[in-house]
């Protein structure tokens, strides 16, 4: 009965897509959601050309793949997404035929960039082509999308599997498309962070920055300075446990945000927010007192001491030992709400700690305080302001990114995940005001920040502080739904921009989260399928 409608629903769909509405209103009957139109998808995609017949997965389905490990590897993910709630077997080969889902990689289309990719379903195949891997991974996640959300549960389900007929060709605005985890505040497991790793993967977000240092706590072990880890990262906010990354953990963090295409920024927060690496060596202290451990949520009140040698032996030992852990271009050296050094100690704090950065390889980041001393050439900095942040403290910002530091926009009360929905949702602060889905995804980072050419934006990342978040349901709640908003600011182009077909498409994505078992804060400002 289904699929005898699927003709003249899609013809319905077709018309509509051409003429440029989005297609699904809030609670389609349940036979509508059989063909998702194939604009249908977060982040939206840069072009859609709807046409054709559908295609349909079915038991004799072969995924090809070219002959190379990535394309291979990249195929094994999606037969293993695919597998358990099709109940077919999927095998992944390198024969290679006109028939199936087929992954490409061709050196062919300049236009896709590394990270683009193109999407063509037909009759008797759907066919994704991509320059780069990270292109094809984006590619599978935007087919995942195409097919109805029961393809996300881990058990058998009916089906059938339709992707719409047409041809996406896609890629992204920008180049930075980022998310912070704190796992400072409360210590996160490497179990933990790989779920966050998985559902940043499906909205194309290709940055996990990892907040690895605090007042509260240090989680990442550095041989040459043992007791950061064991005593600086035995406790946490509210005084439990704590943790810390050994080196093989985070090399295994490191791994599998690669294998889902994420590069790993970490960051060593300084000169302030240390209490946690002065509590773990007295000799760090000006004084040559440890303070004690902290368990609070107050900042500000820590600082390295800017004039001892040693500070500068201990700063070049750990950038030189995480650096050699991490494959990826930055390093983050913090320098927010340095409240306790005198505004000549940061600067010269600055002017000695990003050199070290460079001597081991790694471009700069730092919080957007850093251009109140002298950013280094290629440096980036990452804006945290508010609409009421100050004239001058935004003139800052922008005069240094006409200077040529490079921005990353976070925008406290935009995209900062820790903020309160609403007075009354239960976790989360608010010192920059209530957060809803709307206010989080209705700005344009093209023109943000007054004084800031467009060109000197990299791109946007959502922070989750965790003061009070401690688990992975926290971590849920807090990021959906606004993390796909922020994901789509970052990938799509400003033409797609519009709130009203937004929130339709993410409306669309409830039952996918349901189905991966994502708790998701169920924004009345967004018009979720009955369910
Ligand atoms: C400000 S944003 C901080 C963090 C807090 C956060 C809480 C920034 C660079 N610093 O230390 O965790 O507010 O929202």
């Amino acid at each position: 009965m289904r699929q005898h409608r699927t003709p003249r629903l899609l013809g319905t769909l077709l018309l509509v897509a051409a003429a440029g509405i989005s297609v699904v209103g809030a609670a389609p009957a349940a036979a509508d959601r059989t063909v998702t139109p194939l604009g249908q998808v977060v982040p939206a995609p840069a072009s859609v050309d709807a046409s054709g017949s559908p295609y349909r997965i079915t038991g004799g389905t072969r995924i090809r793949v070219d002959d190379s490990r990535e394309a291979r590897r990249i195929g094994s993910y999606l037969a293993e997404v695919l597998r358990p709630s099709t109940g077919y077997r999927l095998p992944v080969t390198d024969d290679s035929g006109r028939d199936g889902i087929r992954l490409q990689l061709t050196r062919k289309d300049a236009a896709l960039g590394e990270e683009g990719y193109r999407l063509k379903s037909g009759k008797g195949a759907v066919t994704i082509t991509a320059r780069g891997p990270a292109g094809l991974f984006h590619g599978v996640q935007t087919l995942r999308q195409l097919l109805p959300a029961a393809v996300e549960k881990d058990s058998a389900q009916p089906g059938p599997w339709l992707v719409a007929g047409g041809t996406i060709t896609d890629t992204p605005r920008y180049g930075y498309r980022g998310a912070m985890l704190d796992v400072s505040r409360h210590f996160f497991t490497v179990d933990q962070v790989k779920r966050y790793i998985d559902q940043l993967a499906l909205y194309k977000v290709n940055k996990l920055h990892l907040h690895l240092s605090d007042d509260q706590g240090w989680r990442i072990a550095i041989d040459s300075w043992p007791r950061l880890a064991t005593y600086g990262g035995s406790t946490q906010v509210g005084g439990g446990p704590g943790g810390y990354y050994t080196k093989a953990q985070y090399k295994d963090i490191v791994k599998y945000a690669t294998s889902r295409y994420l590069e790993v920024v970490p960051e060593i927060d300084m000169p302030g927010h240390t209490n946690a690496a002065l509590a773990s060596y007295a000799e760090l202290n000006c004084d040559g007192v440890a303070p004690p451990l902290y368990t609070g949520t107050e900042v500000g009140f820590s600082s390295l001491c800017v004039d001892k040698p040693v500070t500068y032996d201990f700063v070049d030992d750990v950038i030189r030992e995480l650096a050699a852990l991490t494959p990826g271009e930055y390093l983050h050296i913090g320098g927010d709400e340095a409240h306790s050094t005198s505004h000549e100690d940061y600067v010269a704090f600055m002017d000695k700690v990003q050199p070290i950065v460079a001597k081991y390889g790694k471009t700069v980041v730092g919080w957007h305080q850093l251009t109140g001393a002298t950013p280094a050439k290629g440096a980036l900095a990452q804006y945290w302001g508010l609409d009421s942040t100050s004239a001058a403290e935004k003139e800052q910002v922008a005069a240094a990114a006409r200077n040529g530091t490079g921005l990353i926009l976070s925008p406290a009360d935009r995209v900062y995940l820790d903020m309160k929905y609403t007075k009354d949702t239960p976790l989360g602060l608010d010192w920059a005001g209530y957060v809803e889905v709307q206010r989080s995804y209705d700005w344009d980072p093209g023109n943000y920040l007054p004084g800031a050419p467009g060109s000197s934006v990299q791109g946007v990342e959502a922070p989750l502080w965790t003061e009070t978040v401690s688990t992975s349901a926290h971590i849920d709640y807090m990021a959906f739904p606004r993390l796909p908003g922020v994901a789509e600011l970052g990938w799509s182009p400003a033409s797609t921009h519009d709130w009203d077909a937004y929130k339709v498409r993410l409306a669309a994505q409830g039952p996918r989260w349901d189905a991966l078992g994502i708790g998701y804060y169920r924004s009345p400002q967004v018009p979720w399928p009955a369910e």
